[in-house]
């Protein structure tokens, strides 16, 4: 059966079965386009392959689409790019697709493959590739290469001549991230209006997100870094406000979420970024995630003038010894200054928590809410804590507590790892506690009321959504065993 060597199938798997989508708490609200199969998509088109992406996270119950596109199109490669918890859904997916099309050769990316590399060709007969690190560049020269020559090409795992997974290296240097094309949006059906940002967190539609940087020069405990390292490559000032520019007339976008680890680590850039959003406004308003050492007062004011919404900044916990044992520069008076300083500056503020870091007790997760409580923080997302591959914590995790490596179910919505001195069910109940806490208290309600006018299509959302976050918030059980996930 011929095959066409020139064309690529990109996949995002959900990561469970279709039927769950619905009751996906995280999923409902909040699907953002797969940025790198996008930016994967439009290279490979730029040097004349032939490229389509399935989202099956927007688009759950894919399956049948994927199958219908491979016997019409024969493509030579399919892709997925996959996270931990969704890794094996790809397998499946891949399994389905040598079934349909024997043949075909499965490419895998993404942050659990950069981390596990030679472990994930080894243990599983469908993934033929794992491509580490950046993608763009070794996934074209890998299809230019063909499969029989994988061994040419640097930054992916192949299977050699003894059935063994090798690794051929590193790639030399990364991408300088002006020379890559736009994402290639237009190939995610129905874009922009099948993504939604997380509820609450825009104050118009449609909105995007998008991403200026490759990596981040910090080390975090909990953190894996293994797709773009511990280094910081940007944008220009320039190719962000045209790539602004573009999603707004292209697609009429009028809010953009900054996807960056650290969108202020180059102070400059954003200076001038924010300079011409304020001389050649585009209509359009923007978040971004920073880090507390990276902003001042003189900072936030130019990026409020420019059409920034909401700063969401990294507090993990509030409790200072074991932020300590996790991450730099763990100073909760600093943070709190600059959450002030967010303010001042008229400008919405989200913090990021996680809950049961190893160390972590029941005192420390009262002091987590006492300090987060005496911010003004508008918004707050509590996630789970969990010990991803390539993370340094990973290494000696077992030491810490209880771990239960089960990836599909690692997405940061459910107790997969237990530190000593704690039990499931009481992190569980505590986890409630937390929002409910949060929740009761008048002025958080005033926020959300405010948001009738500040951000009407959340209400919207919210409202059509009502019964999954009422079960959710009633039971947190949705991702207990027994589920059909
Ligand atoms: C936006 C985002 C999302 C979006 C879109 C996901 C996506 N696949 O793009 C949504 C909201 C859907 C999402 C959901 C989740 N996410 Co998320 N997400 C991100 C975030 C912030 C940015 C992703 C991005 O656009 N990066 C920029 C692009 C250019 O890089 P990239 O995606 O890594 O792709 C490059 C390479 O990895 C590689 N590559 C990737 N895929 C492929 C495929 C092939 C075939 C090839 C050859 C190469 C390749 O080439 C690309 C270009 O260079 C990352 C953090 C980060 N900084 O990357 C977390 C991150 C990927 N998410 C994470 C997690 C935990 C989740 C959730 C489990 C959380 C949750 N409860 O919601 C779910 C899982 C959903 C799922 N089914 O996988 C973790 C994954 C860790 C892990 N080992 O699993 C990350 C790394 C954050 C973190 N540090 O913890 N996420």
């Amino acid at each position: 059966m011929i095959l066409d060597a020139q064309r690529i199938l990109l996949v995002h798997p959900l990561g469970y079965k279709a039927a769950a989508a619905k009751s996906d708490i995280s999923r409902t609200a909040n699907i953002m386009p797969p940025l790198g199969l996008a930016s994967l998509a439009a290279y490979l088109e730029r040097e004349e392959l032939k490229v389509d992406i399935i989202d099956c996270y927007a688009h759950p119950d894919s399956d049948a689409r994927i199958q219908e596109y491979l016997q019409q199109q024969r493509p030579a490669w399919i892709g997925f790019s996959c996270t931990t918890s969704s890794f094996l859904d790809a397998v499946r997916l891949s399994e389905l697709a040598k079934k349909c099309l024997p043949g075909i050769c499965a490419v895998l990316g993404g942050a659990h493959v950069s981390a596990l590399k030679e472990q994930l060709v080894n243990d599983y007969a469908a993934v033929d590739i794992a491509v580490i690190g950046e993608g763009e560049e070794t996934l074209h020269e890998l299809m230019i290469a063909g499969f029989a020559q994988a061994a040419s090409v640097a930054g992916l795992v192949w299977r050699n001549a003894a059935g063994e997974a090798q690794f051929s290296g590193y790639r030399k240097s990364g991408l300088e991230l002006d020379s890559l094309p736009f994402p290639a949006y237009e190939k995610l059906a129905g874009y922009p209006e099948a993504y939604s940002l997380p509820i609450f967190n825009y104050p118009k539609v449609p909105s995007t997100s998008c991403i200026s940087s490759r990596g981040c020069p910090y080390a975090c405990s909990y953190c894996d870094r293994s797709v773009f390292q511990r280094t910081f490559r940007h944008n220009s000032a320039d190719y962000l406000y045209r790539h602004l520019a573009y999603l707004q007339q292209r697609f009429g976008i009028r809010h953009i979420n900054f996807y960056d680890d650290q969108f202020t680590f180059k102070r400059q850039r954003v200076e001038e970024f924010c300079q011409m959003m304020i001389d050649k406004p585009l209509g359009m308003t923007f978040n971004c995630a920073v880090r507390a050492e990276h902003i001042d007062f003189e900072l936030l004011k130019l990026m409020k003038a420019a059409g920034c919404w909401m700063v969401s900044l990294g507090i993990e916990t509030g409790d200072e010894e074991l932020l300590a044992q996790h991450r730099q520069n763990a100073n909760l008076g600093m943070l709190a200054e600059k959450i002030r300083l967010i303010k001042k500056a008229g400008i919405r503020t989200k913090g990021l928590l996680m809950m049961g870091l190893p160390g972590e007790n029941e005192a420390s997760i009262r002091r987590s809410m006492d300090y987060v409580f005496s911010l003004p923080i508008d918004d707050f997302n509590l996630a789970k804590f969990t010990p991803f591959p390539g993370s340094p914590i990973y290494e000696k995790i077992h030491d810490l507590g209880e771990f239960d490596e089960d990836w599909a179910k690692m997405d940061c919505m459910r107790f997969q790892f237990v530190p000593h001195g704690m039990t499931k069910e009481r992190l569980e109940e505590l986890f409630i506690l937390f929002y409910k806490s949060h929740f009761r208290r008048p002025k958080v309600l005033w926020g959300y009321v405010s948001m009738l006018w500040k951000s009407p299509d959340s209400w919207l959302r919210f409202i059509g959504n009502l019964g999954n976050f009422l079960r959710f918030i009633r039971s947190n059980r949705r991702l207990d065993e027994g589920e059909d996930r």
